[in-house]
């Protein structure tokens, strides 16, 4: 048995006027339930210390650059590592990252249990647009703000395990999971904010959003007989509302934890990592069963190439 007991942190709304001092202090609330349930591992959203600011519509470069952090941890979340440290639990949270070179990116970290980071993820499947649409109900500039990761996929050996990370859409991707999955991931840890309503004309309801949350998640982890950890900002931000539903997926892809808020909440389960290894020794043994010769196209094509008529 190699278990770990995580909690996934999901976090209400953070408000455009919320400082980070603020945000910080919340998500130190969250981690010391974490430490009274015996977690060892907190997971918390993308974007975790700000409001989704790609919903607002910005020129200003220096406007832009008050939403990223230049260092990781810096003053203001600094209290985190610290308490984080004094528990004894590695975290995994999603921040806006501005590199010393300029370059922006939505990234997220994982640390181990003495607060030093062992492993960082830079979001690859960028949503969205990159200029105002005043057709759009509100904004979504991820594509405008950050650039797209340029670290792939990348898994990292740490408390007994294989652990990788990916941040919102790219869990609606199957290649993000099996991408992992060929480097023998066991707990994919992952954070979102996703808006409950479309912001364009759409034949999806509020309740596809949850319905949809949970097959990418579920398929991905059975299909790669991995744990996955999902982990949303959720509620109404300044008037825009967003899913909540975090879980805890098995590598058998059932749900094992289940969010029943919009709120900040803790959800909890004892992990086994070696309850990877049967998918992963039988029908998703890919070594053995997977047949390359007929996939090449996922990675030599981008769109859709449909047969002439
Ligand atoms: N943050 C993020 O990536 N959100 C997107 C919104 C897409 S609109 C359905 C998501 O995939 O949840």
């Amino acid at each position: 048995m190699r278990k770990i007991i995580v909690g996934g942190a999901q976090m209400g709304p953070i408000q455009k006027a919320d400082s980070r001092v603020q945000t910080v202090a919340r998500m130190i609330m969250l981690l010391d339930e974490a430490k009274a349930k015996g977690c060892t591992l907190v997971v918390y959203p993308e974007l975790a210390l700000t409001t989704f600011f790609p919903r607002w519509y910005m020129e200003d470069q220096a406007e832009v650059d008050t939403w990223f952090e230049r260092e990781m941890p810096g003053p203001d979340t600094q209290p985190l590592f610290d308490r984080a440290r004094e528990h004894g639990i590695a975290i995994s949270f999603g921040y806006a990252e501005l590199t010393p070179e300029g370059l922006h990116y939505n990234t997220s970290i994982l640390t181990d249990c003495e607060g030093n980071i062992v492993a960082e993820y830079r979001k690859v499947h960028l949503p969205g647009h990159s200029e105002f649409d005043a057709d759009r109900a509100f904004q979504h500039l991820e594509k405008r703000y950050f650039l797209p990761g340029d670290l792939g996929f990348p898994v990292t050996r740490t408390m007994g395990g294989i652990f990788g990370m990916c941040i919102c859409n790219d869990r609606r991707w199957p290649e993000t999971y099996r991408v992992m999955g060929l480097q023998g991931v066991e707990m994919i840890l992952l954070g979102y904010n996703t808006p409950s309503v479309n912001s364009q004309k759409s034949t999806e309801g509020p309740s596809d959003r949850l319905f949809h949350n949970k097959l990418v998640m579920q398929s991905g982890a059975y299909q790669n007989s991995t744990w996955v950890i999902g982990i949303a900002k959720a509620g109404v931000e300044d008037g825009f509302p967003m899913i909540g539903g975090s879980l805890i997926v098995d590598p058998n892809g059932k749900v094992v934890a289940e969010a029943g808020t919009e709120d900040d909440e803790l959800i909890v389960h004892a992990c086994d990592l070696d309850d990877c290894v049967f998918g992963k020794k039988t029908i998703f043994d890919f070594g053995r069963h997977r047949r390359i010769e007929h996939y090449g196209i996922i990675s030599e094509q981008t769109g859709v190439i449909e047969p002439g008529e």
